[in-house]
């Protein structure tokens, strides 16, 4: 009998359940961050989301599993135990900032790999089993218990669509080899020029600047795999919008062959001003003290400086920065991290250096609240790593930038800001640094000077490239919001994986 409205008013079906996604983030801050802010979202827009990770990462998402609480979302944390006795990498590491020697990357991953048999197990005991995995791209370790249990997966990567277009393009055409031969050729001094091919615009890299995670020796292993994972998925989401950088994301979604999820700005997801300057730490405690700083300055005069979560300065470096940042004469926020600052001269220095600069300059030890930075009206320039989080961060609160890359996907990401978006200066860094033991000073005093007064200037340049750093901003807000692309990617994503439930139910 075919049910009539009313007698299926009478005993309704059941709802399908809602699509369970289960989130995958590698154990680095960087990665981490977005990922959460992924989860909440999809929670938040009614799909099931379980974050995975290991007990001291967990730990550190405590105050999201209780902001999800609070707020009656269906975010749930799941910890794999982490693995014992791996080789080369001591006791209590579980994430990349606790490593202090390069050296334990390699083991680092060696462990994660482990993680795959309990990652199955968690999966298999899932009823009904989860609809999608959602795991970062430098996490292959996750593809196989997808395979293995038919669930479909989606990659996460953290770059920009520009930056993995290049890689794409590069790896297909060999321009590594090319400029590895080069090198080894003598015909280089590793300053050689090398066009990305088949980019819609003009790019140019070096040997040290070409794209490609874990391009290093030893990392060969680790890559392939990644590389593997990735050509295995059914499509990727990446924290980006359209109207940053619509062009790049429709060439890499052809040069994939899948579907590219543009999900972000992520960090605008946050508009709570409390979980704001919790983020990505255990509580906001610096937060007032900054906020009071801040308040206190006039409208865009602050420039922010902060290089992430992995670089560590050595004493010669950090005091270049910070005597070039008492030299542009601008107000400055700087932020240093704890193992920078405990060397007895540093902090001296550093003492001496805030005595100096009185009220001008605030120096933040250890952790800063940084979205709840960008986001305050005083804040006028930012002097960044160009991690992908970090500009995409400053870009969606309209905030140019100063760009000093230090590794990875970093050098690619300020031809963006730079010479596609118009947002940045450089700092004229040509080089990777290694994350520990680099002696080198890479950038003088007067480089971060001329830096810091171009960005902050009053000049048509300046003026320029804050207008655009604006209307990107308020670009990145449309396409979170009801209507915008990324909002709407959204809505897609968790119907299509819906749809797929319901047809099994
Ligand atoms: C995401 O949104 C853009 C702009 O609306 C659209 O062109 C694109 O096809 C969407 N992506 C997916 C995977 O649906
Ligand atoms: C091998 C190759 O050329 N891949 C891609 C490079 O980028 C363009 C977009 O500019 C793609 O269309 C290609 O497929």
């Amino acid at each position: 009998m075919v049910p009539t409205e009313e007698s299926a008013a009478d005993t309704p079906a059941p709802p399908p359940p809602p699509p369970h996604f289960v989130i995958v983030p590698l154990v680095a801050q960087g990665h981490t961050i977005p990922m959460v802010d992924l989860a909440l979202l999809l929670a938040e827009r009614g799909a099931r989301a379980s974050l995975v990770t290991t007990p001291l990462n967990g730990a550190r998402l405590r105050g999201v599993a209780e902001q999800a609480a609070r707020a009656k979302l269906p975010l749930e944390i799941v910890e794999l135990p982490f693995p014992t006795d791996v080789d080369g990498l001591p006791p209590g590491i579980e994430n990349m900032d606790q490593v202090t020697d390069n050296g334990h990357f390699v083991p680092l991953f060696d462990a994660l790999r482990k993680l795959a048999g309990p990652l199955e197990a968690y999966l298999r005991a899932q009823a009904p089993r989860p609809s999608c995995i959602v795991s970062d791209w430098c996490n292959p370790w996750a593809a196989g218990a997808a395979r293995s249990l038919g669930i479909r997966r989606l990659f996460f990567h953290g770059p920009p669509c520009f930056y993995s277009l290049c890689d794409l393009n590069a790896t297909d055409h060999g321009l590594r080899e090319l400029a590895a031969g080069a090198a080894a050729a003598d015909v280089d001094d590793g300053q050689e020029r090398f066009v990305v091919p088949s980019m819609p615009v003009h790019v140019e890299v070096t040997k040290a600047t070409a794209p490609g995670f874990f391009n290093s020796p030893g990392w060969e292993a680790v890559r392939g795999e990644c590389v593997e994972a990735m050509r295995a998925a059914d499509g990727a989401v990446v924290n980006t919008f359209v109207g940053l950088e619509g062009q790049f994301v429709s060439c890499y979604e052809a040069a994939l062959g899948k579907p590219v999820w543009t999900l972000g700005p992520l960090c605008l997801r946050e508009r709570d001003a409390d979980a704001m300057s919790s983020r990505g730490a255990d509580g906001g405690q610096q937060h007032s003290a900054v906020a009071a700083w801040l308040d206190s300055k006039e409208t865009g005069s602050v420039v922010f400086v902060s290089f992430g979560s992995l670089a560590r300065k050595l004493p010669k470096q950090l005091f270049e920065v910070g005597h070039g940042l008492e030299d542009s004469g601008r107000p400055f926020l700087w932020v240093v991290k704890l193992a920078e600052a405990s060397p007895p001269e540093v902090r001296e220095w550093l003492g001496a250096l805030e005595a100096r600069a009185a009220g001008r300059g605030l120096v933040v030890r250890g952790w800063a609240p940084q979205l709840a930075i960008l986001s305050h009206r005083a804040v006028g320039g930012f002097v960044t790593h160009c991690g992908w989080n970090s500009l995409l961060e400053s870009v969606a609160h309209g905030v140019p930038v100063v760009t000093w890359p230090h590794f990875a996907d970093q050098f690619l990401n300020e031809r963006l800001a730079v010479d596609v978006l118009g947002v940045g200066v450089p700092i004229g860094v040509t080089a990777p640094v290694m994350v520990f033991d680099d002696e080198s000073v890479v950038v003088a005093r007067g480089d971060v000077a001329r830096a810091v007064s171009a960005l902050m200037g009053e000049g048509k340049e300046a003026g320029e490239r804050r207008r655009r750093a604006r209307e990107y901003g308020e670009k990145a807000h449309g396409a979170m919001e009801k209507g915008g692309s990324s909002y709407e990617n959204l809505t897609q994503l968790i119907e299509s994986f819906g749809q797929v439930e319901a047809r099994k139910g």
